[in-house]
């Protein structure tokens, strides 16, 4: 078992991990920090997903998150993580559950029996909901929330949904921080409380996305000529342009757009909370949600060749979410990588550190 400290966060093992696991080829995916591998267990033979990390302080962040986030029902739950050299290198290795059911939306686009519904798109999204909630109350953003990390656990219909890839995750401010003896909040600043709304809110914003994915299987922002994020997009989705064109939307309920409205809201302080979105009749009761058959499906099939182009360009929106809402912050030395403090690195002078990979 691993220690767990006050906060809840726990140490690596330091033992080779080829003691307890066999690491196959076979390559699940790659993300920003690392590639996933599949991997078994020595004595079960279990499978499952192992991601490689180089060590630094980003990884270390990643892991601490994910960790914490755990325990979760809807969240890829961590096994093991390990600290190993391998010819030098430090890597954090991270065992994980083994996902067999693959990417949520390439489910919806493989579904066979019938038509994909507005009822099962509720309570898709209210499954995410609950990874996000998680997340927002133990004050982590998750910050990129987008369709590849959305997994299902096995390919049947018992399958699980889960949220994975902590490596943009980050610990929000807590007002309770402030609460502590060393600041006084009589004197706190309205951007010192700021930030965790912001990113709390690209999370919410993220959530209107995929649900609006969900309902017609085409994203509510797009690059008329794909590729690049154009200048156009950009314009739609700062100042909110997208509409619910017919015939995908014709029959789709009026709170589905209502509640898509409220997360898609351009002014990150006018939009939901988690805990808004949760007590949303459409969510909480999504029991009730009519069982329209959607278009989703045939639209997915049909925008196959272009949904490589659609993750890419969300996850260059995501990015520069990212970037517009970190500029809140004062930069942190450590982390810029302005070209004549590199310089100064280099000669090595030994009293600024190289920057860590962001
Ligand atoms: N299982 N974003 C896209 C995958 N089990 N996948 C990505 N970041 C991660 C890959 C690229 C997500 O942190 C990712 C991460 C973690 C996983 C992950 C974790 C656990 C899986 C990047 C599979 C899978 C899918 C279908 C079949 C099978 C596995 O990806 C299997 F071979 F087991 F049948």
């Amino acid at each position: 078992m691993n220690e767990v400290n006050i906060r809840g966060s726990r140490t690596p093992k330091s033992s080779p991990i080829t003691d307890a696991y066999e690491i196959s080829d076979t390559v699940l995916g790659l993300g920003i920090n690392g590639k996933v591998v599949q991997c078994y267990d020595k004595k079960t033979r279990h499978k499952y997903a192992l991601k490689v990390l180089h060590d630094c302080t980003k990884a270390r962040r990643e892991v601490d998150l994910h960790w914490r986030a755990s325990g979760c029902k809807h969240i890829v739950n961590i096994i093991d993580v390990y600290e190993n050299t391998y010819s030098g290198n430090k890597c954090l290795l991270v065992i994980m559950e083994c996902m067999e059911g693959g990417e949520l939306f390439q489910r919806i686009q493989d579904r066979q029996d019938g038509a994909f519904t507005e009822r099962e798109a509720a309570e898709i999204m209210r499954e995410i909901c609950l990874a996000v909630k998680y997340l927002h109350n133990m004050n982590i953003a998750h910050r990129d929330l987008k369709p590849e990390n959305l997994l299902y656990t096995t390919p049947d219909p018992t399958g699980i949904l889960k949220l994975t890839d902590f490596g943009f995750a980050k610990e929000t401010f807590s007002k309770d921080t402030l609460q502590t003896p060393c600041y006084t909040p009589y004197y706190v600043a309205p951007e010192v409380l700021g930030p965790e709304k912001y990113d709390k809110s690209c999370d919410i914003w993220s959530l209107g996305v995929i649900m609006y994915i969900l309902l017609c299987g085409f994203p509510p922002f797009y690059s008329n000529h794909g590729l690049a994020i154009s200048p156009g997009m950009k314009k739609r989705i700062r100042t909110g342009q997208y509409d619910f064109p017919n015939p995908e939307w014709q029959h789709v309920s009026q709170d589905a757009k209502d509640l898509i409205r409220f997360m898609l809201c351009i002014d990150p302080t006018q939009r939901l909370t988690i805990d808004q979105v949760m007590r949303n009749k459409w969510i909480a009761q999504y029991t009730e949600v009519p069982q329209t058959p959607l278009h989703t499906g045939r639209m997915l099939r049909e925008g196959e060749d272009i949904w490589p182009e659609v993750q890419e360009e969300m996850t260059r929106s995501l990015a520069t979410m990212r970037v517009d809402y970190d500029q809140v912050h004062i930069k942190n030395l450590d982390n810029t990588n302005n070209p004549l403090l590199n310089k100064r690195r280099k000669r090595g002078t030994g009293e600024i550190a190289e920057p860590q990979p962001q």
